[in-house]
């Protein structure tokens, strides 16, 4: 941590990239492992085009059931740490960027501004008609979904009409609207990187809470360490990119953030 902390009171940029387990002690659950499952089946089941195709009631009561979790989350210690950092080093003329792979806004509602939520949001709907993304925060996101999403394997499906799913209305297309969040498959919606190579060239770069096996996310923090960029992990357990690090913090990431993106006593810029 020492050593960390040398670098970390030296960046002039740091980039933050994060996963699910950043929102694990909110009582997010992740995505793998034995809390990874909704009825039988785990995102990587219903998060593409082909399962909203076949079973768009099904896919969005699965969406409906996470949006009613998430709106009850807050932002836990590792959140609040890393938005308190932000602000702090921006006051020295510093930078923080966080890019999430987590759709739930709680690094927003942190107070995080630098923010890229790579993989979409819970809360924006994209119109499968004409395209439209927009904000939705709904509750429930449309009539005929209240009450379903629950998760226990054994439940009974809503089999909704798709005419009584969520219409996309700001356009008058009026065309069924699937979740924008960015869906397993290659090539699909692929989310906004242009500044990225250049900022993650010169930084420390802080990973935390992924399992580092969806790509792109996976691949940021092995590219820039091979380049020599100083990268600190912080997870629970070892990934299969740990190696590959400089610094590997194990623990929940709401108690190794704060510890480790603390006001530092010779901060400065490099
Ligand atoms: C704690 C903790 C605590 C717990 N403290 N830690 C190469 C190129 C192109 C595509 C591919 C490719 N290789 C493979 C692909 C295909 C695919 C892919 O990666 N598949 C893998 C499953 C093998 N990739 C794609 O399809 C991507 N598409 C694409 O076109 O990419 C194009 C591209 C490539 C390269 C450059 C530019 C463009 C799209 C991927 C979209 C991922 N979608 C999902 C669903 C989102 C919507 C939804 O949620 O409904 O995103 S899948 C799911 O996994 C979700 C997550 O964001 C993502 C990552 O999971 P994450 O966050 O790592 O969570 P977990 O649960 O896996 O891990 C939690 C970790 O936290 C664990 O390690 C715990 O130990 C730890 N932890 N508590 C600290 N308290």
């Amino acid at each position: 941590m020492a050593d960390f902390r040398t670098f970390f009171a030296k960046a002039k940029h740091i980039v933050i990239i994060s996963g699910a387990g950043v929102s694990a002690e909110s009582g997010v659950p992740t995505f793998r492992g034995a809390g990874g499952y909704w009825r039988k089946w785990q995102a990587q089941d219903l998060a593409t085009p082909q399962a909203f195709a076949h079973n768009p009631s099904r896919v969005w009561e699965f969406y409906h059931y996470r949006r009613e979790v998430v709106r009850t989350k807050e932002p836990n210690p590792g959140h609040l740490a890393i938005a308190e950092c932000e602000a702090r080093l921006g006051r020295q003329g510093r930078r923080v960027m966080v890019i999430t792979q987590n759709i739930d806004e709680l690094h927003r509602k942190a107070g995080t501004k630098n923010l890229l939520e790579i993989h979409g949001s819970l809360f924006k709907t994209r119109c499968t008609s004409c395209g439209v993304v927009a904000e939705n925060y709904k509750s429930p996101i449309c009539p005929a979904l209240s009450g379903t999403g629950a998760p226990e394997p054994e439940t009974q499906e809503a089999r909704i009409p798709v005419e009584k799913l969520p219409r996309g209305l700001l356009t008058g297309a009026g065309g069924l609207v699937s979740s924008n969040c960015f869906w397993l498959g290659p090539g699909l919606n692929p989310p906004p990187l242009d500044d990225l190579e250049r900022i993650m060239n010169k930084c420390l770069c802080c990973k935390v809470g992924t399992s580092s096996v969806v790509y792109p996310a996976a691949m940021f923090a092995p590219q820039v360490s091979a380049r020599g960029v100083p990268v600190a992990e912080f997870n629970m357990e070892t990934t299969p990119a740990t190696n590959r690090f400089r610094f590997h913090f194990q623990g929940p990431c709401g108690s190794t953030l704060p510890e480790a993106l603390a006001r530092h006593e010779n901060e400065t810029v490099s």
